[in-house]
This record gives structure tokens, C-alpha cells and sequence, in this order.
């Protein structure tokens, strides 16, 4: 695998961001190879920004709800320094697929639209020269595909891609493009794992170069926030990984009196790597923080101490640019996050771009990190029919699965690679509500959480985010999570609005059988949440109000207060959000505490209250 390190531009090494407008065009006949477009594309060929979905810009359905190939072109110049090095294209995510050529040249291809990819075009580029970059790309979904969906084609012919999941699928290249030149040795990964034992810490790096010398070697830098160095370390990069041609080596530095990195106080350390073969050959730099987490009995530890998770399961999704991803509303969510008193949030149903763990590491907050393993479940409305006791244990049954299970770890791999730095990241969550209940599932996650587990150098807690079928009679993986993970929906899904004393009455019920099961594991609620309004009163309320979103959350603080157990409160969802649409839908879901522009509902104000205490 290429390096996923996070582009940055020093000494030695160089980046350009190929962000801005994008020609693009629909493959509706899929005729572009034949008809020579992956050496650009035709004169019909359309303005398309990047990063963002394609599928708002739009004013016709056609257009909006399209599924297929479709194609993306841009030109970029090399200059002629560059020649003799490493010419990579690195894309934050193109969602779910693509192919990818310059000037004309196939370069590579990647599956899955939620994690980076990086290609050596080194080759193909001529330097000194513009040079055309192409992409294919393509949204449909299958029951082999993370998400799982599927494709139907309707009478007059058109394909329309059905989710097995509730958010829209959006498609496009959602993330930054760069061209990053490097040198042909270089830096291509690194661990860091911290111990802390009283007061001084103990930072485990582990530096990987592509090389084929045992020459080299690494070194080390660890500075405080006003450049002190408090540790560095020179080491031997003596330990060969033939498979990739990459040469590796390993060092520990002391840090005495840390200031470890917190929710809410984010201390972060600069972090220097070098490789010296003589003198420095190249160097990569990055910010750590020094923090520990652990599960105890069932405490969530960090830095040893308890603490409780507060916030969301969010979406990357925004009006017109769907699910692209825009610094600007990624401000404002966290300083919405921050008002309401969050300490916490989920990458529901997917890793999202790098920049918001970055943001995240700087603003003190803790991030459930979740893979794209979402509609593992043959159902559109796998949230309603879970409530209706309906029977799903064939999906782990088919011969889609061997093709399922690889690319599902391949995600997690990737996941895990890119994101295992961050101290923001404090779990990893390898599934959301997937049948759990046949012995198929039991062992197609045994395997899912060993790679996981064997993969993260910090041996973070590992979940997944259980649905209301996966019950404590009946479920048969939570046993692999370190810590439970519920979505709930007493009181919504489960007898809502007049019957919400029964909602809560049930919800007990469930709740003292997980009692009794004496697992001795915390419990967090990744989603509990009732659609509402924002437009919506009415005295006494019914559902879809802000009054009933207020009462729905009072019986649920209840039972979460009223269970020693219950270690965190994740509502769902930080803010309206598109999905499918449909009788239940009401142009979209809207469950958000914010508005889809990012707007307080009435119960954004009870909430601040209670996290706030
Ligand atoms: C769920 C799903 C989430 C849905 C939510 C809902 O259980 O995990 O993707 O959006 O329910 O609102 O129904």
C-alpha cells in the first residue's frame, strides 16, 4: 500500500492541491473508453467543483439521482524539478469508485469511497509539461460493496441505486486532490503509542521508509508548544519488510512532566521525523498528542480517568454541496459542538475527511471512528423493520460474502492506517447495525475485530453500533465490542408519541436483561433520537414536534441516569440530513438538534443544560 500520510509541503517534499473547477461528464450509454475519454474527455463535457457531490448542483432528477459511470478531467503541470522523483496523486475519497489515468495512461484504480488512495504516476507525468488527469468514477452499490445497496432499473430503463441505508448516496469526489512529489526514498508511515506512567511518558515511535538500504537512518523529534525539544532519539532503520520495499526502525523517548492532551484541552506536541542516509533525506512533520485510553470494568478511561461521552452520530452532508467536504462547516460544527456542551462525536456511517481528526486533535474533542459497514441487512428500512421483529439472518449466507468480508477489511486496514495518530480517535467502530444474530455474522466479525485489533498500535477500544434485533438473548457479537454500542428508538420507532410511557417501559425491560447479563463492559448509546420539525409546536405535542423531540429526550436521560453502566449519549443526528426518499422521509431525516443549516431546535437548549452539569 502507498503511503497515507496526510500531504505536507517542506525541505523535501512538495504538494499542490488540484482543488477548484473540474470539467465532468455523464456515461449514461457507458461509451466513454470506447469512445477514447480516459484521454480526456468530450467537448459536451460540463464545470464540476471539487471537492463536492455532484448530485445538488443539479435542477433536474435525472441528473441529481444519477447512477453509473461517470467521468472527471482536469490538467496539471509538472514542473521540470520534479523529474527523477516520486510523482504520486493522492485522492481524499471518490465515492464509491475509480479508475484513474494520465494523459491517458491507466495508473490505477481504488474501491470504496471514504478513504484515501495513492497513486505513482511517476511514470506517466511529463514534466516541464501540462499533463491530463482523468477519473472514472462510479456510485452503484451491491451487496458486496461498503456501503451495501443495490441497483434496480426502472421500466423506461433508467438505473436508480437503492441504499440499505438512510442517507443519501451521494457520489462525486467529495475530498482534496493533490500531486505530491517526493523523493524516491522517503518517509511512508509511522506509529506512535504513548504510555504514561505517573509523571513521565513514554512515546513509541515506529518510522517506515521506502528503501532498500539497512543504512539509513531515523531520527526523532518531539517539541513542546513553544519549540522546546523535550525528547529525540537517532536510530538504526534496520528492520526490511521485503513485501513493500520498505525498510523500518523503532525508538522510545522519555517525556518527563507531560502536558497530556484532553477533551477540551487538546496539548499537542510537533512531532519531527527524519531519515538520514549522511545527512537528511527527507523529513515529515506532524502534531501528536500524549494521552491514554482504556476500557476498565465499565469505565471508559482517559488518561486514566473516567469520562462520559457526550454529543453525536453525524453525517457529512450540507445543502448544494452534499457530501463534500468545506472547512467552513466543519468550523461550525464544531463551534456548535462546543456551545452545546459536546465532548464527542461519531464518523456515522464512515470515515470522514482527514481534516475533520486534524480538527478534532486541535479542539479537544473524541471521535468513535466508524467504517463504511452499513446496510449489512437486506432491508431500505432496516431502522423500522427492526421494531417489526422481521427475519434478516440470510445475509451472511450468500456467495457475495468472500468479496464483502475483503473489502471490508480492506477499509478497516485503511481506516486504521490513516487514522491511528490521532489522539482525538479513541475507538473504532467496524459496523453499524448489521445482522448479528446468526452464527454466518458470529464469524464473519470474529475476524473483522481480530484484524482490527491486531492492526491499531495503540489497541484502541474496538465497537460496532448494535441495533434493536442484535437483543441480549439473541445477539451474538456484541461479545467482540469492548464497549456496547446501542441505537434505540423507544419512544420513535418503538410506541411513539401517546405511548411513550410504554416506549419507556420496554426500553427498562431491554435494559434490565443487558443488566443481568453482568457484562461488566461500558454502555454507550451511539443513536437514540425522534424526527422533529423545526417548523413544528403543538400543545400537547405529537410527534414531529419540538415538544415531543423534548419529551422523547427526557424519558431517555431517565433510563440512561438510571444505569450505572451507561457510559455515554451519542444522539442522532447532529443535524438534518438527506437521504432516500420516501413515505417516512420528509425530504430528508430530521432528526438533527440542528437544523441542516446548522440552526438550534428547542432541544439543543435542554441538552446544553444537561451536558454542561
Ligand atoms: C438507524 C441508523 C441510521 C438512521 C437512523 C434513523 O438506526 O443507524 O442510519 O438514520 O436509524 O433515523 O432511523
Amino acid at each position: 500500500m502507498e503511503s497515507l500520510l496526510y500531504p505536507i509541503r517542506n525541505r523535501f517534499r512538495d504538494e499542490m492541491k488540484l482543488d477548484g473547477l473540474w470539467r465532468f461528464s455523464f456515461d449514461r450509454e457507458e461509451k466513454g473508453e470506447g469512445d477514447g475519454w480516459t484521454k480526456g474527455l468530450p467537448k459536451s463535457a460540463i464545470n464540476m467543483p471539487v471537492p463536492a457531490s455532484f448530485n445538488d448542483f443539479f435542477t433536474d432528477k435525472e441528473s441529481r439521482d444519477y447512477c453509473g459511470p461517470f467521468w472527471y478531467e482536469c490538467d496539471f503541470y509538472a514542473p521540470e524539478k520534479q523529474e527523477g522523483k516520486k510523482t504520486y496523486i493522492r485522492f481524499g475519497s471518490v465515492t464509491h469508485r475509480a479508475t484513474v489515468y494520465v494523459n491517458g495512461v491507466e495508473v490505477g484504480s481504488h474501491e470504496g469511497g471514504f478513504l484515501p488512495f495513492v497513486l505513482d504516476v511517476s511514470e506517466a507525468v511529463n514534466y516541464g509539461e501540462n499533463n491530463k488527469l482523468v477519473v472514472k468514477a462510479n456510485n452503484e452499490l451491491d451487496e458486496t460493496t461498503l456501503p451495501c445497496g443495490n441497483v434496480s432499473t426502472l421500466k423506461n430503463g433508467k438505473k436508480l441505486v437503492k441504499p440499505y441505508f438512510d442517507f443519501f448516496n451521494y457520489a462525486g469526489i467529495h475530498r482534496s486532490v493533490w500531486v505530491m512529489s517526493l523523493k524516491n526514498e522517503h518517509i511512508t508511515d509511522y506509529d506512535v503509542v504513548t504510555d504514561i506512567n505517573g509523571d513521565t511518558a513514554v512515546v513509541k515511535v515506529k518510522l517506515v521508509a521506502a528503501s532498500a538500504s539497512f543504512k539509513l537512518k531515523g531520527k526523532v523529534v518531539l517539541k513542546d508548544r513553544d519549540g522546546k525539544v523535550v525528547a529525540d532519539s537517532t536510530f538504526d532503520m534496520s528492520d526490511s519488510n521485503n513485501t513493500d520495499n520498505t525498510v523500518s526502525g523503532k525508538c522510545e523517548l522519555t517525556v518527563k512532566e507531560p502536558v497530556l492532551w484532553d477533551v477540551k484541552k487538546p496539548y499537542l506536541y510537533d512531532i519531527e521525523l527524519s531519515v538520514i542516509d549522511g545527512e537528511v533525506i527527507d523529513s515529515y512533520e506532524d502534531k501528536i498528542g500524549i494521552r491514554s485510553i482504556e476500557i476498565k470494568g465499565t469505565d471508559i478511561l482517559l488518561n486514566g480517568k473516567p469520562v462520559y461521552l457526550k454529543g453525536f452520530g453525524k453525517h457529512e452532508d450540507f445543502d448544494i454541496i452534499g457530501r463534500g467536504f468545506n472547512y467552513g462547516v466543519a468550523k461550525r460544527d464544531f463551534e456548535c459542538m462546543k456551545w452545546i456542551g459536546a465532548n464527542c462525536f461519531r464518523t456515522s456511517h464512515y470515515p470522514y475527511a482527514e481534516e475533520w481528526y486534524r480538527f478534532a486533535d486541535e479542539e479537544g474533542f473524541l471521535i468513535i471512528d466508524e467504517v463504511p459497514a452499513v446496510g449489512m441487512m437486506r432491508s431500505f428500512f432496516n431502522f423500522m423493520d427492526a421494531g417489526r421483529g422481521a427475519k434478516y439472518t440470510y445475509f451472511f449466507e450468500t456467495d457475495t460474502v468472500p468479496k464483502l468480508k475483503e473489502n471490508h477489511l480492506n477499509a478497516v486496514r485503511e481506516m486504521i492506517v490513516r487514522d491511528k495518530n490521532h489522539p482525538s480517535v479513541i475507538s473504532f467502530s467496524l459496523f453499524n447495525e448489521p445482522e448479528t444474530i446468526s452464527t454466518f455474522a458470529h464469524d464473519y466479525f470474529k475476524d473483522i475485530f481480530e484484524y482490527a485489533r491486531e492492526l491499531d498500535p495503540q489497541k484502541r477500544p474496538l465497537t460496532g453500533a448494535l441495533e434493536k434485533t442484535s437483543a441480549p438473548d439473541k445477539c451474538q457479537c456484541y461479545q467482540f465490542c469492548d464497549f456496547i454500542s446501542l441505537n434505540r428508538y423507544y419512544g420513535w420507532y418503538i410506541s411513539g408519541g401517546s405511548e411513550l410511557s410504554d416506549a419507556r417501559e420496554l426500553f427498562i425491560e431491554e435494559m434490565d436483561q443487558w443488566k443481568a447479563l453482568n457484562l461488566n463492559k461500558p454502555f454507550v448509546f451511539t443513536e437514540f433520537g425522534a424526527d422533529t420539525l423545526a417548523t413544528e409546536h403543538k400543545l400537547p405535542s405529537v410527534m414531529w414536534t419540538q415538544e415531543y423531540q423534548n419529551e422523547y429526550y427526557d424519558m431517555n436521560f431517565e433510563i440512561f441516569d438510571k444505569y450505572d453502566f451507561v457510559k455515554g449519549e451519542l444522539t442522532w443526528n447532529f443535524a438534518d440530513f438527506q437521504t432516500s426518499e420516501g413515505t417516512f422521509r420528509v425530504a430528508g431525516n430530521k432528526k438533527g438538534v440542528f437544523s441542516r443549516n446548522r440552526q438550534p431546535k428547542d432541544i439543543a437548549f435542554k441538552l446544553k443544560e444537561r451536558w454542561e452539569k
